[in-house]
């Protein structure tokens, strides 16, 4: 059962659960003009729904542009894995981003296709430097204890990317696509295509060679394009406790660079975003797990 309070300030929201079986419950899907009509401002609405399945999702606006504007979160629930693991990180986000919102690159794409994106986010934060040549933002990172082990539930939110995930150095064991457990495999590379997740399990076994290792998501430039396919960039740090993974909200280091909706979002004229969109979900980040 989730309770969604709508806190924007002009627009309708919806929040569907992506993945999530629906049967007898297709009401609770969120999915705008579909299954329900938006909650208006200020109003709220609580889903209600069954755990049937288990594993990584994600759930997201499905009204018009938002979910790309960063109206999206984790969805955990709890059940076997087909190997183990030390530490459960949780939900790690790939995103593509522009400094215009979603809104803003849909007219663009209606009268010249899918525009190029500028760069991408790692859980919500990267570093970007535009045509004024300043560098704003921060990198993701995580700490790691050298010999420990870790689940990272990886999600690709992008809204037209999809990419290459690699750690330098490092080793990934795949044990679950989207809600299907799966006979883990090793890879140095996940490609991984716009609503998918992979959870993924990465020991800490390089302290020998550095202390600091690059995540990478690479766009695949086949499919769409992006301005810095290189510098979608996190860093792997060893020697420490460990944290779960967070998404970054706008307490980021420079506020330009960051999932806009979760900051301020300027008026524009197609679909006018209040000067402070909020949007709560409250008990949504992690699901009990399902009765057998
Ligand atoms: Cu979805």
């Amino acid at each position: 059962m989730i309770h969604v309070t709508n806190n924007l300030a002009n627009n309708g929201t919806t929040i569907h659960w992506h993945g999530i079986r629906q049967n007898f419950t297709n009401a609770n899907d969120g999915v705008s003009a579909i299954t329900q009509c938006p909650i208006a401002p200020g109003d709220s609405m609580t889903y209600t729904w069954n755990a049937t399945q288990y594993g990584s999702s994600w759930y997201h606006s499905h009204w018009a542009m938002q979910a790309w504007d960063g109206i999206f979160g984790g969805i955990v629930i709890h059940g076997p894995a087909t190997a183990n693991y030390d530490h459960d990180l949780g939900s790690l986000f790939l995103n593509d981003w522009d400094e215009r919102t979603a809104d803003q690159l849909y007219e663009l794409t209606d009268v010249g296709g899918p525009p190029t994106q500028q760069t991408g986010l790692i859980n919500g934060t990267n570093t970007w430097t535009g045509s004024d040549n300043v560098t704003v933002g921060s990198r993701f990172s995580t700490t790691w204890e050298s010999g420990s082990s870790y689940l990272l539930r990886v999600v690709n939110a992008a809204i037209d990317t999809h990419f290459s995930f690699t750690i330098d150095n490092h080793t990934l064991q795949v044990i679950a696509s989207d809600f299907v457990p799966i006979v883990p495999y090793t890879t140095d590379v996940v490609s991984i295509g716009m609503g998918q997740r992979y959870d993924i399990i990465v020991t800490a076994d390089q302290a020998s060679v550095a202390s600091d290792f690059w995540m990478r998501a690479v766009p695949d430039t086949y499919c769409s394009e992006n301005s810095n396919p290189d510098d979608i960039k996190g860093i792997v740090h060893y020697g420490g406790e460990f944290k779960s993974f967070k998404l970054a909200l706008s307490s980021i280091a420079s506020p330009k660079l960051t999932l806009l909706a979760r900051q301020t979002v300027p008026a524009h004229q197609r679909l006018p975003l209040g000067p402070s969109p909020k949007m709560t979900a409250t008990a949504s980040r992690l699901l009990p797990s399902s009765p057998t």
